[in-house]
C-alpha cells in the first residue's frame, strides 16, 4: 500500500497517496466519520462491547452504542483525481491503544474528533500527535442535544495551540467528513511551508 507522500503511476500521470489517522476517544464517532466519507466499503473491526467493559467505558451520550473498534477502520477518499487518501480510524478504548504506533507508521497528519461532552478524553490523542510532531486539526463531533461549545472556548480547555484549526463536524454526514479531511490536508501543507525553528 502507498504512504504518505507516495505517488504512483507512469507516463505523466502522478498520483499521489496520503495517510491519515483518525483518533480520538471511546465512542466519539470515529467509525461512523469513516463509514461516510469513504468511498470504498470500509473495513471495520467492530466487536459488541463485552460486559466488562460496562464499568471501565462511559457510554454517556452513546447509550445505544452496542460495539467498539478493536484494531481500525480503513477507508479511502478521492479528493482529487490525483489525491487519495486513505484513513485509518483508531481504537477508542484505552486497551487497543498498542495498535496506535503500528497505524502511525507513515501517517501525513491526524484528526482528532472529539465529543464536547467528553472533552478530556481527548487528550491522550493530542498528546499522542504533539510528542510525535505529526501535524494534527481537532474536530469537534456536534452529537444532537449536546451542548455546543466556541471553539476558542474549546482551545483553551485543550490548550491548543493559536494556529491549531478546530472544527465542528457531523460525523455522519459526507460532506461534513470531507470539510474535516479538506481542513487538515491545509494545515499540513501550511505547516509544511513554516521556516524550521532551531
Ligand atoms: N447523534 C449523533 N450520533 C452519532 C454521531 N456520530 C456517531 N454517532 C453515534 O455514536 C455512536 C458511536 O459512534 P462510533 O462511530 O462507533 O464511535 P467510535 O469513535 O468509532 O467508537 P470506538 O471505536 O468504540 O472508540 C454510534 O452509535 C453512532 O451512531 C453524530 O454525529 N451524531
Ligand atoms: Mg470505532
Amino acid at each position: 500500500m502507498a504512504y504518505a507522500g507516495s505517488e504512483a503511476g507512469g507516463a505523466g500521470r502522478r498520483h499521489r497517496a496520503i495517510k491519515i489517522l483518525l483518533a480520538g476517544g471511546f465512542g466519539v464517532g470515529k467509525t461512523t466519520l469513516v463509514g461516510a466519507v469513504s468511498e470504498i466499503r470500509p473495513l471495520r473491526t467492530e466487536e459488541p462491547l463485552s460486559a466488562g467493559s460496562v464499568d471501565v467505558d462511559s457510554t454517556a451520550g452513546v447509550e445505544r452504542k452496542t460495539t467498539t473498534t478493536v484494531a481500525m477502520d480503513f477507508g479511502r477518499i478521492t479528493l482529487r483525481n490525483d489525491l487519495v487518501l486513505y484513513l485509518f480510524g483508531t481504537p477508542g478504548q484505552e486497551r487497543f491503544w498498542f495498535m496506535w504506533d503500528e497505524l502511525a507508521l507513515g501517517a501525513l497528519g491526524a484528526v482528532v474528533l472529539a465529543d464536547t461532552r467528553r472533552l478530556a478524553d481527548s487528550f491522550p490523542a493530542i498528546d499522542y500527535f504533539e510528542r510525535r510532531e505529526i501535524p494534527f486539526i481537532v474536530a469537534l463531533n456536534c452529537f444532537d442535544g449536546a451542548r455546543r461549545y466556541a471553539a476558542e472556548d474549546v482551545r483553551v480547555a485543550l490548550d491548543l495551540d493559536p494556529g491549531l484549526p478546530i472544527i465542528m463536524c457531523d460525523a455522519r454526514s459526507r460532506e461534513s467528513a470531507k470539510e474535516v479531511l479538506i481542513t487538515l490536508i491545509e494545515h499540513v501543507l501550511s505547516a509544511a511551508d513554516e521556516p524550521v525553528s532551531r
